[in-house]
């Protein structure tokens, strides 16, 4: 059975991946917005991949016979002003979310849930490829500057992401 304070961490976890879903749909709609389709691509695959993060965790939740709390989840930024300050705003909330992991885990360590602790600790490992992920697009656009061209031919790559389900067994 999970403490009181790990299920009230774990359950607004829940809710900070749905915010992360629905701040990546918003960013994908400001870069197809902006003509981009294949950075709308990745950030909507990004998306699916943060619904199934909450997914999983709700789950978890609900495994170790604990009652998930639910929270309102907020409005994301209404608009984003180039695709720069969508992946630093990526980078940034990864930063957050890495934060947040790594209390979770910190307290599952201290209540010696080994249990948890282990359950948290694919999520340590995921968010250094997220920060990794942002910080590569972050650097490619610095290269790219201004050239229209370059800025294509990166758009092409992103279009070439697809979702793929990090927890088959659990069918999410
Ligand atoms: Fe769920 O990994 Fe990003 O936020």
């Amino acid at each position: 059975m999970l403490s009181e304070k790990l299920t009230r961490s774990l359950s607004e976890q829940v809710t900070k991946e749905y915010y992360s879903a629905y701040l990546y749909l918003a960013m994908s709609a400001a870069a197809d917005g902006m003509g981009l389709k294949g950075c709308a691509n990745w950030l909507f695959v990004q998306a699916r991949e943060e619904l199934a993060h909450g997914t999983h965790i709700f789950e978890y939740l609900l495994d170790r016979g604990a009652a998930p709390a639910f929270a309102e989840i907020r409005r994301p930024p209404a608009a984003f002003k180039d695709l720069n300050e969508i992946f630093e705003a990526t980078l940034s909330h990864e930063q957050k979310v890495t934060g947040s992991i790594n209390a979770i885990a910190t307290l599952a360590m201290r209540e010696l849930d080994h249990a948890c602790y282990q359950f948290m600790m694919w999520y340590v490992d995921e968010q250094v490829e997220e920060e990794a992920n942002a910080l590569e697009i972050l650097d490619k656009l610095r290269l790219i500057g201004d050239n229209t061209g370059l800025l294509l031919s990166l758009d092409s790559e992103l279009a070439a992401r697809v979702f793929v389900n990090p927890f088959p067994a659990k069918g999410n």
